[in-house]
This record gives C-alpha cells, structure tokens and sequence, in this order.
C-alpha cells in the first residue's frame, strides 16, 4: 500500500499519537457495528434499550441484551487492527481513546486508554455503586447487589447520561497535543465523544481516518484511508517499522 508522502513525512516528525476508535476497529473480530448493514441497532433500537429509563421499566431486557453482547465478546479476540495500535507504543507515544466498551484494545496490549463510553465487563449497583465482575454463566436475569439489593447494571454510558469526567477530558487533552490523531473505524455521529477530532484538528493535529466508508469527519480529515482498519493499521505500522 503506498502512502502519500505528507503522510510519511508527518509520520517521521511525530511524537504523540492518538487512536480515536469506534466500533468498526471491532469488525473484523466479529463484533457487529451500530450503524453498519448488520448493525446491533438496526434490530433494537438505542431508546429502547441503552438508556437508564429502560433499564427501570424492563431490566431483564436490558440486562440480557448486554449479556449476550459479553457473550459475543468474550468468544472475540482482538484483530490485527488492535495489535497494531498496540505495537505502534514501540516507536511513538501512543493514546487510545476508544467509544467502545468491549476491552480489546487492553487485551491487544495497549497501555494508555480512555474509555469515554465505560467497559462491559464493569458493573455497579445503582444504589451503593458496589462494583461486580459478571461471569457469562451468571444468567440473563438482571442481578441484584449482594450488600443492598439494588439492581446491578453495566458500567457504561446509556444515552442521556455523562460520560466520565476524567476519560474525557483525559482524551479530549491527548487529542489535542497529538501529532496525528487517527480516526478509527467511526461513523463519529455520536457527541460528546465526536468532538474530539475536531477538537485535535483545532488545535493542530493532522487528522488521519481509517474507514470502509466515507464519514461525517471525512471532510476534516487531512488524510482518509478507505478500507478494513486490520489491514491497513499493520501496513502503516510496517513502513514505520522499517525506518521513516
Ligand atoms: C449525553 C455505550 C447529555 C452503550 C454508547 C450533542 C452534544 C451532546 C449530546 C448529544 C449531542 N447531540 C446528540 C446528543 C445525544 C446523544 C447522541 O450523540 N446521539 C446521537 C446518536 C445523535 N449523546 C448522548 O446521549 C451522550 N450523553 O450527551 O448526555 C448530558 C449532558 C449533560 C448532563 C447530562 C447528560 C452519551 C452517548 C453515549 C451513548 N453510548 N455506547 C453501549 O454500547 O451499549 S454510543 C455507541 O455509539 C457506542 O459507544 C459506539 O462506539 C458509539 C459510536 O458509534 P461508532 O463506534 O461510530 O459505531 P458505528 O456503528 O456508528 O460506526 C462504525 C463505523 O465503522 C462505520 O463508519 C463503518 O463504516 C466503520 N467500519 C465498519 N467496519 C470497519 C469500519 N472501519 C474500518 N474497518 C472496518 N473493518
Ligand atoms: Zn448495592
């Protein structure tokens, strides 16, 4: 794959680089997309199943869903897509700022990571915060807190809530000091979290999108790749390997 040659050049001078990623980086270990073709929310629809207001109403439903969505992670593996970003930490200082919440990026290596949209592997009890760890095995009725009673539910960011503080403004800054900021396998409809590659254009940052498909972002972007992010992620981090 050639590259044009102010994107080797950028590569060359840069330090700091972001990972902005979405759910498309998950494809290809066969994680379905939200809004793709065989997208999870093509099916369902958010409002009716990510969002607190569900969750009270029919949390069996809520809570299976996610359950099954652990079940469909758990049998994934991260691709060479994640390996990539993971092994890019030899040559650069490497942020991931992710919006999915399936893990793969820690289980491919990488060590910086902001999770803007929360983990699924993490829950709480709405009423004492107590954090459980859910086997698959634990059944698809919503579980109760061991210490309260309250209802246990998964620690991640339902529409209409605040994204963690901390995860944010910590992706927000890395974003805005990089050198390149690469876009990920996002369709970058969903706020606050699309704001910031903008924000890392804003300030500077030379925005590179990796995508099967043209996006809302495709015409900030400095530098669009189209085409399956496990295949083109290892051919960049091949011409980096090989000395700029
Ligand atoms: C909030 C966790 C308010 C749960 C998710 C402006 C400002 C602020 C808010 C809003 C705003 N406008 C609208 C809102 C409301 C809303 C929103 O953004 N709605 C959208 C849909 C219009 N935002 C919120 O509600 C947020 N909260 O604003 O609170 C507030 C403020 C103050 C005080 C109190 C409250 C919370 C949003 C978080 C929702 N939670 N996930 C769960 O996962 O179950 S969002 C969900 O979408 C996932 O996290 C996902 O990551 C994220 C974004 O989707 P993508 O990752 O981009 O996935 P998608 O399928 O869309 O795209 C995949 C892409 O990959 C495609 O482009 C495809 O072409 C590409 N692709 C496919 N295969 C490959 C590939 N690319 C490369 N290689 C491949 N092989
Ligand atoms: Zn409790």
């Amino acid at each position: 794959m050639d590259f044009k040659q102010e994107f080797i050049k950028k590569l060359r001078e840069s330090k700091k680089i972001v990972f902005f990623t979405g759910a498309g980086i998950s494809a290809e270990s066969g994680i379905p997309t939200f809004r793709g073709k065989d997208g999870i929310w093509n099916k369902m629809n958010p409002e009716e199943l990510a969002n607190f207001d569900s969750f009270l109403r029919n949390p069996n439903l809520v809570w299976e869903w996610y359950q099954h969505r652990r079940n469909i992670i758990h049998n994934c593996q991260p691709n060479a897509g994640h390996f990539a970003i993971a092994k890019f930490e030899k040559y650069f200082d490497v942020t991931v700022v992710t919006q999915n919440i399936d893990n793969l990026h820690k289980r491919a290596g990488s060590t910086k990571i902001f999770e803007l949209h929360g983990n699924i592997e993490r829950n709480f009890c709405i009423e004492c915060h107590t954090f459980y760890s859910i086997k698959d095995e634990d059944g698809n009725n919503v579980p109760t807190c061991k210490k309260c009673g309250g209802l246990v539910r998964p620690d991640v960011v339902w529409f209409g809530e605040m994204l963690p503080q901390d995860q944010f403004t910590g992706g927000e800054t890395a974003a805005e000091w990089s050198d390149i900021c690469f876009v990920v396998g996002t369709s970058a409809v969903v706020y606050p979290a699309a704001y910031i590659p903008m924000g890392a254009k804003r300030a500077g940052a030379y925005l590179v999108e990796i995508n099967i498909e043209p996006t809302e972002l495709s015409g900030y972007a400095d530098y669009s790749l189209f085409g399956k992010s496990g295949e083109i992620l290892p051919k960049i981090l091949e011409e980096v390997g090989k000395g700029l």
